[in-house]
């Protein structure tokens, strides 16, 4: 329910004429479905929509979302994504569904970057509770955890439903799961992560979120 409103509240941010980064996640796949019924109900007109995911691709197209690709365009006017944590700086950990390295390309470069959140999701410090998706390539998955031990972190290949097998991205690869203890510089973790050779991305995204939707419950009603 609290999802769902963040999902409505972020639709109704959408204006008519603009390109749409649509995320990836079960908040975001609430927007997703209210940008679709406002274009049906004719609330909204001619957008276009940039899928941040296959799943975001799926989504949209059931919902007669037009889509096109990051070639076809040269801005993305807003973007509406979920995150799996978010600190008092708008900085976040993404990557829970494994979509993070086209999320980073989509929401980067909307002029408006929505997150949709319910209040779980807030960290006085940026890895807490999450730990850092880092997608790497199959063959350098072994050196990928050494280095990122020799980090300090703690590596763990991402596994599938009842561990038949890895979690394996849109692009083919492998995630890595890495905790931190403390991440005192997201900025410069970001950084380091992604200097790693094999390392594709990671889900730490800093000075990208523009607007923190939060869902919450209060008196038993779900507001945002
Ligand atoms: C994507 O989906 C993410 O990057 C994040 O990992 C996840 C959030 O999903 P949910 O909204 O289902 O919690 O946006």
């Amino acid at each position: 329910m609290m999802k769902q409103e963040v999902g409505k509240a972020a639709a109704d941010l959408v204006k008519s004429n603009s390109i749409v980064g649509l995320g990836t996640g079960s908040t975001t796949a609430y927007a997703i479905e209210y940008i679709g019924k406002r274009l049906q109900s004719g609330n909204l007109k001619n957008i276009v929509g940039i899928p941040t995911s296959f799943q975001a691709e799926v989504l949209s197209k059931q919902y007669g979302i037009p889509l096109t690709t990051l070639d076809a365009i040269n801005h993305i006017d807003i973007a509406i994504d979920g995150a799996d944590e978010v600190d008092m700086q708008k900085n976040l950990i993404k990557g829970g569904g494994a979509a993070h390295t086209r999320e980073k390309v989509v929401d980067y470069l909307a002029n408006q970057f929505i997150v949709v959140v319910d209040a779980g999701k807030l960290v006085t410090k940026l890895g807490s509770v999450f730990a850092v998706p880092v997608e790497v390539i199959p063959m350098a998955l072994t050196p990928v955890i050494n280095s990122i031990k020799q980090l300090g972190g703690k590596p763990e290949l991402r596994m599938g439903l009842r561990k038949a097998g890895p979690v394996v991205t849109d692009q083919g690869n492998l995630v890595i799961d890495a905790k931190f203890n403390d991440i005192p510089n997201p900025a410069n973790l970001e950084k380091v992560l992604n200097n790693i050779p094999g390392v594709l991305e990671n889900g730490i995204f800093v000075n990208c979120a523009d607007i923190i939707l939060i869902g919450e419950v209060q008196d038993g009603k779900s507001i945002v």
